[in-house]
């Protein structure tokens, strides 16, 4: 492979509904999108994940603007290199900057198996075409907002309900989740908004029998984690610090979490996400596919990577029309009735890319 030219494209996209968790509220996406063309004039479409904001991570979309143009599409353009899985050490120089590198390898990868004439799940080694889907539900002005909220997810289907928790909205609010729709299958995420101090108030949300309290703690930390882990027993699921193969590794071995959200982006892309997967399947760590609010080509690629044997759990990959009222994909992304995605067998990512509904959202435009 060798990718001849890269585009980039920023739009702006407004969600359905706000999205609020313990770091703040968006009510508009800007998302960076990358296509790429080889020599011989085939592309491949990537997102970054990157937010508005360094919030959940140090990446955001102006960050990441700058490292995709200026320094890691130059590492890529005119490199040959053996296959898609190889894209990712053509940018070992570049410390961090996952997502942005992300949008670039996973692009070479829906390149690569359009070349094939592959879906991309099936090039990525997939076994399981048909995934299972869950919700993030973000925090609402008023708990009933909320509750109607899981019921409309619970009624189309979905596997599994997280909801997002802060320090003014989690034990009360999930008494009041558990009231109401009894033993659903429940989880919280805090996105690091507590400390080891809290310790009393996750022994106590205990009794709920969540399956999983995901990032409680510090969004660099994994000591503190095994500290809170070894104390409750819900199980801790990790997202924030596990950026590598290795981090994943180090997780496992201090047991500061039993189960991992796994994000490709977060890890910079496919090659690093089936390395992580392989790292915790080994272990018997279950993994499930996090999102990123992202638009349909992140949402595909993310649909594709969950079908690896180790993605066990229902993921945050749900349906187009819970963010978008128009998605930049053909057709959008369904979710059956028993709250499953299919994979497709059209080749790449499988779903056709809306160029019309892209340039009509886009805000600046470059080619390297
Ligand atoms: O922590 O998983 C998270 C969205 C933005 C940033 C961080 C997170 C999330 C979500 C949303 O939970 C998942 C989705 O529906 O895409
Ligand atoms: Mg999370």
């Amino acid at each position: 492979m060798l990718v001849r030219s890269i585009e980039l494209t920023e739009i702006k996209l407004p969600l359905v509904h706000f999205f609020e968790t313990s770091f703040g509220r968006t009510y508009e996406r800007r998302i960076i999108l990358v296509r790429v063309t080889d020599d011989d004039g085939h592309k491949g479409w990537g997102e970054c994940t990157a937010g508005e904001t360094p919030s959940y991570s140090e990446e955001w979309t102006g960050s990441c603007w700058e490292a995709i143009e200026k320094v890691l599409a130059p590492m890529v353009i005119g490199k040959k290199v053996e296959s898609a899985n190889d894209v990712w050490g053509l940018m070992k120089q570049v410390r961090g900057n996952r997502m942005a590198k992300a949008a670039i390898e996973t692009a070479c990868w829906d390149l690569e198996a359009k070349k094939l004439g592959v879906p991309l799940w099936r090039h990525l080694g997939g076994v399981n075409r048909e995934i299972a889907c869950g919700v993030s539900i973000g925090i609402q002005d008023t708990v009933e907002q909320l509750l109607e909220k899981i019921k409309t997810e619970l009624d189309a289907g979905y596997q599994r309900i997280k909801i997002k928790i802060a320090p003014h909205w989690d034990h009360d609010v999930i008494k009041r989740v558990r009231e109401t729709f009894g033993m659903i299958p429940l989880m919280g995420d805090a996105n690091s908004a507590y400390t080891l101090a809290d310790t009393d108030l996750f022994k106590r949300m205990d009794d709920f029998g969540l399956m999983m309290l995901e990032q409680p703690l510090p969004h660099d930390d994994i000591i503190d984690h095994a500290k809170l882990q070894a104390q409750i027993s819900t199980p801790i699921c990790l997202d924030e610090p596990i950026k590598s193969p290795d981090d994943a590794r180090k997780a496992i071995e201090l047991k500061s979490g039993r189960i991992i959200n796994l994000k490709n982006g977060r890890v910079g892309g496919h090659n690093q996400s089936r390395l992580v997967e392989q790292t915790a399947r080994e272990a018997g760590i279950p993994v499930w596919c996090g999102g990123m609010l992202e638009s349909g080509i992140g949402r595909a690629h993310n649909i594709a990577i969950s079908t690896l044997a180790g993605y066990t759990m229902p993921g945050d990959v749900s349906a187009s029309n819970r963010y978008w009222h128009e998605d930049i994909i053909e057709p959008a992304v369904y979710v059956s009735s028993s709250g499953t995605i299919l994979a497709p067998e059209e080749p790449g990512i499988g779903f056709e890319v809306n160029e019309d509904r892209i340039v009509r959202a886009a805000v600046r435009r470059s080619v390297v």
